[in-house]
């Protein structure tokens, strides 16, 4: 367990999605969070369909003890956005690929924000990178968590100096 996770007993990073069928796609948030043993809840907010709650979520989610927020939506995806307008914590989005143009409008969507309110978006489809930024986010005041982050980095680079090996060879 970690510094931080040590001091808080609740969830420290919030994934949310605007529908179940985002799931298969933000898992990959919980999968990366899960590697670093960092504490999550996810669940469900649709920005459209449950305006109300997903105010309330933005609201509270500090004061509850949340301290980085995953917003995974597709189409007109406002989530992640207008979450970052309701709450001070970091928040990372996710545009989630839908059966018509490929994900560009869910990337659009939560990009595109006016100054002073940062999302900071992944690629399309790209929530294990949502999770990994987290772990990062949470690992400056986390000298255990931070090294975790560089055993993971210093694993990526020895995976990608054996595919050259492989290719030299
Ligand atoms: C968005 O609409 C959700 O984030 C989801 O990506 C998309 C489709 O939702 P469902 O119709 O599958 O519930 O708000």
């Amino acid at each position: 367990m970690s510094d931080v996770a040590a001091e808080t007993t609740g969830p420290l990073v919030g994934i949310v999605m605007g529908s179940d069928s985002d799931w298969p796609t933000m898992s990959a948030a919980a999968q990366a969070l899960n590697e670093f043993d960092i504490a999550y809840e996810a669940d469900v907010v649709s920005a459209h369909r449950m305006p109300e709650e997903m105010v309330r979520y933005g609201r509270e989610a500090n004061t509850r003890g949340l301290r980085v927020i995953i917003a995974g939506a597709g189409g007109a995806a406002h989530l992640p956005g207008m979450l970052a307008s309701l709450t001070p914590l970091p928040v990372i989005g996710v545009p989630v690929a839908l059966k018509y143009l490929d994900g560009m409008d869910s990337l659009l969507s939560i990009v595109q924000m006016p100054a002073g309110v940062p999302v900071a978006t992944v690629s399309i489809g790209n929530a294990r990178n949502a999770g990994l930024l987290a772990a990062r986010i949470l690992a400056v005041a986390d000298p255990r968590l931070q090294q975790k982050m560089l055993g993971f980095q210093d694993q990526l680079r020895q995976s990608a100096l054996a595919k050259g090996e492989a290719v030299r060879s």
